[in-house]
């Protein structure tokens, strides 16, 4: 396949080899890059050292999910991080929930209601090549995608409770529907941190790969899921998914407000600053 109106309003990089285009844009935090040849898009988190999501790294997330939905000729889009063999993401970015006013948590919330809305909601395949740790909002991001291939060895997981947070709704929604009521409450109570081999065991990831083969893999599904008739592949996603989706979309100001409630209580902050203090020592 090959289209000129690829990826069109992207800036452009030099990016090309003589059998398939490829149209590059980038952001402060994300990548996007296309392949003409197979309509397939890359969006790559490269937002050092671990990809935390803040307000504007979900913003732009949230953009290119956007530019790969409205984009015809984008058939299918694999997400992945630029920290190779290290971490997918941590998840969302701690210091835009502690010490912060009404306002920015607002935003703040806001824009991850966005991010899920964009990539749960997206009509197109959508792949995770998971090659590196995916705690919290790192594995709720897999968990948005419609299929999991991780890299051996590392760990993924809803780890809230531990850090004296509560997932939100749709978080718990997604990972009830991958690994089911039981699993999901016992790991969601504890606040449990899988390995991509026992995360394969209860479905919480699809396959797991050596580090190597984990964008190849990621691909060929990718690829698969890509050639599955349109508006079919939408249609189904829709009746799978669609009760979910307006959940939120009829709540959002009520699920902002919990939010905002919830994170600003004085020992909820407390442990939240615990917790940073520990991930910063743990250098020491
Ligand atoms: N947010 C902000 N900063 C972070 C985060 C984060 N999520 N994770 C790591 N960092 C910082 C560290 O503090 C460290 O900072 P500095 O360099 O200034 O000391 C830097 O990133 C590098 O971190 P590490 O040295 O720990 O990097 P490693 O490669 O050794 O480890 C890990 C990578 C495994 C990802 C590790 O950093 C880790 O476990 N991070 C914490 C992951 C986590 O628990 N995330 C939870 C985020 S909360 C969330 O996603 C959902 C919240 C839902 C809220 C609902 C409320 C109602």
């Amino acid at each position: 396949m090959r289209n000129a109106g690829f990826m069109k309003g992207f800036s452009r990089t030099a990016t090309k080899s003589p059998t398939n285009a490829v149209f590059c844009m980038r952001s402060k935090h994300i990548e996007l890059s296309g392949d003409s040849n197979t309509g397939l898009a890359t969006l790559t988190m490269s937002s050092p050292p671990v990809n935390s999501m803040s307000a504007e790294f979900l913003a732009e997330f949230v953009d290119a999910m956007k530019r790969c939905e409205t984009d015809r000729t984008v058939k299918g889009i694999l997400i992945t991080s630029a920290h190779h063999g290290k971490v997918f993401s941590a998840g969302l970015n701690i210091l835009e929930m502690y010490n912060r006013h009404d306002d920015s948590l607002r935003t703040f919330w806001s824009n991850v209601q966005e991010w899920y809305l964009s990539v749960f909601g997206c009509s197109k395949p959508v792949v995770a090549a998971i090659n590196g740790h995916a705690p919290a909002g790192g594995c709720a991001l897999s968990l948005m995608t419609d299929y999991r291939v991780m890299q051996s060895g590392k760990t993924l997981g809803l780890n809230e409770t531990a850090l004296g947070i509560v997932a939100p709704f749709f978080f718990v929604d997604m990972m009830t529907r991958a690994i089911g009521q039981r699993h999901a409450e016992i790991s969601l109570l504890e606040g449990k941190m899988f390995t991509a081999e026992q995360g394969k065991v209860i479905d919480l990831v699809d396959e797991v790969v050596e580090l190597d083969a984990v964008h190849e893999v990621a691909t060929k599904k990718l690829l698969q899921l890509s050639k599955i008739p349109q508006p079919a592949y939408h249609l189904t996603k829709t009746l799978i998914r669609g009760g979910s989706l307006n959940l939120l979309r009829d709540q959002r100001e009520n699920d902002i407000k919990t939010f905002v409630n919830l994170i600003q209580q004085p020992k909820v902050q407390k442990t939240m600053g615990m917790y940073l203090e520990a991930l910063k020592n743990k250098k020491k």
